[in-house]
């Protein structure tokens, strides 16, 4: 039967222009399939068949308007069979859902009840319980149900109890706090099956080898800097991850992820050292990387990169990267990528770098995804550089309640086991109040000094709890320790945290920083920048771990290595091995993608005619296209923050889905149109909404996904230029560290292009802010087919033959024609190395001048050059300049070759090459400031001048922009006629006239000075 494919809801737009014909007459297709694309002035869309059948005729052709409801063409329906194929995506993702949530309620009602010895503790009194006996059986009647009914049934108890207050009008204060102890009790404690006195000798060896590296580096060199304390501070809380939970990536398993605090890097080498993979020569060249072999001072993969896989040093990145990524890995899960093995990313952060607005920026965003495989440790030594993190507080209690009232998972580890029979014993509960009254200063104070001191000022406080330890002396109560410190408190947290699920955990660790060191460093402010130990201060920090060295050998600080044979190596190595190999360790195992075909992008090489179109525009078309390419479509990961209307993507919407775990709940207002908001679990853009530095994140764990998942992924973040670099420049960094590949496109880019917005959004510098990242190749092309070609070199480079670059291209928003590629050869090579002849005007064979422009400005340049031309008999050749930052790289080079070179043929920059022969001087111009193309001055040996947007952008049209900043075409004919004058090849009253013709204020200050 014939059916009628009509086109659809298309939104506010009529008149749609058809750019491409998908199919052909007699075709079969199936049901989805795209069949032809149409464009408006700002998107442009590929419309799906609602039929399976073979096409009868095609009502329309490239070139026709189209309206909603107009015939697009006639197919030979055949009958839907239902079958399991057919089930929408949605409807199974219903199923699988509903079966998963049954499956979870039959494991609950099966999970046993954890009964509980009765507690015979009684709250204590608090200063304002008007009937401590009535509290006493509220107490006792909660400890009863939580006896016979378990948990559950007592937070019910409690949330209805808060409910009913709620609706009588009882104001509760609200709390977000538990009580200042931990949050696993004793009886409920997971048991390491580990041998814990190897595994503490282990640890011991550790800490000695990482101190031991740090001094004696400082010894030969003192610039060299390093820390100690922070590692002390953090040695249990790696040495359990690295003994029983973080699983090594290998050919059967993908591996954990572990985010190590940068600083402590020392540790880890100090484990690889005792692990085998790091000799004694590599750790006396701690911080010496300049040589080969270096160990680098921070986690650096590009510096180590078979060592270290996630740059971390730059507080608050860890963090944000760490939630990113684990995003990330549910994002490859749901859409089929990867295998769902149970993996976790752990990261380790200080309780300083807490404070960085980055480290909790996206911990809401976590929450809300569900992140079960993200666990963050937060090491609270109590102290960050300068001193206390919160001397009149507690930093443990104000994260609990931040990541709490996110809707983390928090599990609190602040004491060490030796007071658990302290705080058994503590009936009143004046214990738990002294915890609770002490803050982090008192805290930190009483760790450097002594049992005496701790005697007097915590537990002296009050009768009850000075009776508690009447019976212990003051090494006993110096022994007391903190649970960051004791590896069962630290396991049995672990535990739990890698169990949790349906959302992400924080173990937040009580902990002492230079743990161990005495009084040269224990909770010493100055503990931070300590690299330096006297032999003394070794001697005592030897005997603390009871390191097997003899004096001499303190003296001489040599490291501690015991046979391979000795238990300890034997132990810790049969570790790593139960859990699938070493860590850290970066190694990537991901097959490229093969570029798609040359022809991929032939519609960018045609001229638009009269058709106008802006890049980003053209962008997004090639984006389409390569969503049909069979190699390339799954691996492309667009990103977006919230501007996916403003770039014209939101046929994506439809195309491919907004990723969303939990898929689609509701109706879409829009679900009747084109571009409708379609969010599904399977979704593959990432919309981040407005977090340029989520987003960025995300960028970076999709751009390292070829080693971290060992799949090659193509993401392609874009983002209005201004917001870019400027605001992530330091996540960019680490991008780039990372080695991450993929594209950032600078969208909407150029100080006076981008018109009306104005002053904080007119960007006119990110090409300046790209080229100080090394491995950043950058591009400001002017016409769709440069842009095509950047962009299937790009892919080549980076996805094929993965080279560890990265790419950042300006697109623009302005619309106008773009003509066909030129048919010169060297046409392409010139726009990937960053300049070709576009166009010559020689009629005139008298003057000449060579004109250089980049971006939208190129064709004020062209339109400059058509004046002089035409009213001053002046020819000009003129250069399509797609990236002054290649070509500046490739003058760097040359100029550095020739010069160490001076006996050999100099060779020629490629701005030489091109421009070496020609006549008549330079004018360059783009929409950034001058500096940009100031960049290849050096390289020709010809007078050079320069146009540019120096300046703050401002709101106006981009004509008025144009003008103001003066790279409007007047401007560059008025400016070109001056620097003939100046050369003395025309006469200067040319420049007069032109200056009065054009209206050009002399007087007017350097846009920069309004
Ligand atoms: C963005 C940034 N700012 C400043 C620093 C310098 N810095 C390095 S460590 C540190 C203190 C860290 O304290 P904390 O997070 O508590 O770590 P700890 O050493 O106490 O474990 C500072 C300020 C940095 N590395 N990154
Ligand atoms: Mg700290």
């Amino acid at each position: 039967m014939t059916e009628k494919l009509l086109v659809p809801d298309i939104g506010d737009f009529e008149n749609v222009e058809v750019i491409e014909l998908l199919v052909k007459e007699g075709q079969e297709i199936k049901k989805n399939d795209p069949v032809v694309t149409i464009e408006s002035d700002k998107s442009s869309v590929e419309i799906p068949s609602i039929f399976s059948g073979k096409i009868e005729s095609i009502n329309v052709k490239v070139g026709d308007k189209v309206s909603k409801g107009d015939l697009v063409l006639n197919i030979s329906s055949v009958d839907q069979k239902i079958s399991t194929q057919d089930v929408p995506k949605n409807t199974e993702n219903l199923i699988q859902e509903a079966e998963n949530s049954l499956k979870n309620q039959e494991q609950n009602k099966s999970a046993k009840k954890i009964k509980k010895e009765k507690s015979e503790k009684i709250q204590v009194v608090n200063d304002g319980d008007i009937d401590p006996l009535e509290t006493k059986e509220w107490l006792e009647s909660l400890t009863d149900v939580m006896e016979k009914d378990g948990n559950q049934r007592a937070h019910y108890l409690i949330r209805e109890l808060i409910n009913k207050a709620y609706m009588e009008g009882a104001n509760i204060p609200y709390t977000q706090n538990t009580p200042y102890i931990n949050t696993i009790p004793v009886s409920e404690e997971k048991k390491s099956n580990g041998d814990q006195n190897i595994e503490r000798r282990i640890r011991s060896l550790i800490r000695w080898n990482a101190a031991a590296m740090v001094v004696r580096a400082n010894k030969k060199f003192p610039e060299l800097g390093g820390h100690i304390g922070t590692f002390a501070s953090a040695a249990t809380l790696y040495d359990v991850g690295m003994n029983h939970f973080w699983r090594a990536k290998n050919n059967k398993f993908g591996g954990d992820l572990v985010y190590f605090q940068g600083h402590s890097a020392p540790g880890m080498y100090a484990r690889a050292f005792l692990e085998g993979r790091l000799n004694e020569k590599q750790l006396d060249s701690f911080r010496q990387e300049v040589s080969p072999g270096g160990l680098s001072s921070y986690p650096h993969p590009w510096l180590m990169p078979k060592f270290w896989q996630f740059p971390t040093v730059s507080m608050g990145l860890g963090p944000m990267l760490a939630i990113y990524q684990a995003r990330y890995m549910k994002y490859l899960i749901n859409r089929g990528l990867i295998k769902d093995e149970g993996r976790k990313v752990w990261a380790f952060l200080g309780d300083g770098e807490m404070d960085e607005p980055e480290s909790l920026g996206a911990i809401g965003l976590a929450a809300r995804e569900k992140l079960d495989n993200l666990i963050f440790v937060v090491n609270c030594n109590l102290q960050r550089l300068d001193g206390p993190v919160r001397g009149n507080g507690k930093i443990i209690q104000e994260l609990e309640g931040i990541f709490r009232g996110a809707g983390w998972n928090v599990i609190k580890v602040i004491w060490g086991s030796y007071w658990d029979q302290l705080l058994a014993n503590d009936k009143t509960g004046h214990l738990v109040k002294t915890m609770n009254e002490t803050v982090d200063g008192e805290y930190q104070a009483m760790k450097a000094r002594d049992g005496a001191y701790v005697r007097e000022k915590f537990f002296g406080k009050y009768l009850e709890t000075k009776e508690l330890v009447s019976s212990l002396s003051d090494k006993d109560i110096w022994r007391l320790n903190r649970g960051g410190h004791d590896p069962h408190k630290v396991f049995a947290a672990y535990d739990k945290a890698s169990k949790n699920i349906g959302s992400p955990t924080v173990v937040i660790a009580k902990t002492i920083k230079g743990y161990g060191m005495g009084k040269s460093g224990e909770s010493v402010n100055t503990i931070h920048q300590t690299k330096k130990l006297d032999v003394d201060d070794l001697m005592y920090y030897r005997d603390r771990f009871d390191v097997p060295l003899t004096d001499q050998q303190v003296k001489n600080i040599e490291y501690y290595k015991p046979d391979q044979n000795s238990p300890e190596i034997k132990y810790i190595k049969e570790k790593r091995l139960q859990l699938g190999g070493f860590i850290p360790e970066r190694t990537t195992y991901a097959k490229s993608i093969k570029t798609p075909p040359k022809d991929i992008f032939d519609n960018m090489k045609v001229s638009t005619g009269k058709k106008e179109m802006s890049t980003t525009m053209a962008l997004v078309r090639m984006l389409t296209n390569l969503l049909r390419d069979k190699n390339v479509a799954s691996r492309l990961v667009p990103i977006i923050p919230d501007e996916a209307r403003t770039f014209g993507m939101e046929g994506f919407f439809q195309k491919v889905g907004i990723y969303a775990h939990e898929g689609q709940k509701y109706e879409p207002e829009d679900s009747a149109q084109l571009s409708s908001y379609r969010e599904e679990k399977s979704g593959q853009v990432l919309e981040e909404g407005i977090t340029e530095a989520g987003a960025m994140s995300s960028w970076i764990a999709a751009g390292t996904s070829y080693t971290n998942h060992d799949i090659e992924m193509i993401p392609i973040y874009l983002f209005y230029s201004m917001f870019g670099f400027q605001r992530i420049g330091d996540l960019a960094w680490a991008g780039a560290d990372s080695q991450s590949r993929g594209f950032l496109i600078g969208a909407t880019a150029g100080r006076t292009t981008l018109a009306g917005e104005g002053l904080q959004h007119q960007d006119g510098h990110s090409h300046l802010m790209a080229s100080t990242i090394p491995n950043c190749v950058s591009y400001d092309p002017t016409f769709h087919y440069e842009l095509a070609v950047i962009f299937r070199d790009g892919l080549k480079r980076m996805h094929e033959k993965k080279e560890n670059i990265f790419y950042y291209i300006t697109t623009m928003n302005e619309n106008y024609p773009h003509p066909a590629m030129p048919t010169d050869k060297s046409c392409e090579e010139g726009i990937l190395k960053g300049m070709y002849k576009i166009k010559e005007f020689n009629k005139h064979k008298k003057t000449k001048i060579q004109f250089l422009g980049s971006g939208t400005i190129l064709r004020e340049m062209i339109a400059g050059a058509e004046i002089l031309q035409k009213e001053y008999q002046i020819d000009s050749e003129i250069w399509s300049v797609t990236s002054f930052n290649e070509l500046r790289k490739d003058g760097l080079e040359v100029e550095r070759y020739n010069l160490l070179n001076p006996d050999k043929e100099p060779k020629k920059s490629y701005v030489e090459k091109c421009l070496g022969k020609t006549e008549g001087p330079i004018l360059a111009a783009s929409d950034y400031m001058r500096m940009n193309s100031d960049q290849i001055r050096p390289y020709i040996n010809k007078s050079f001048y320069s146009l540019g947007t120096d300046g703050f952008g401002r709101s106006d049209t981009r004509k008025n922009l144009r003008k103001f900043f003066e790279v409007d075409k007047e401007h560059v004919a008025t400016f070109g006629l001056s620097v003939l004058a100046k050369e003395q090849l025309i006469a200067s009253k040319h420049v007069k006239e032109a200056i009065k013709k054009y209206k050009i204020d002399s007087n007017k200050p350097m846009p920069t000075k309004l």
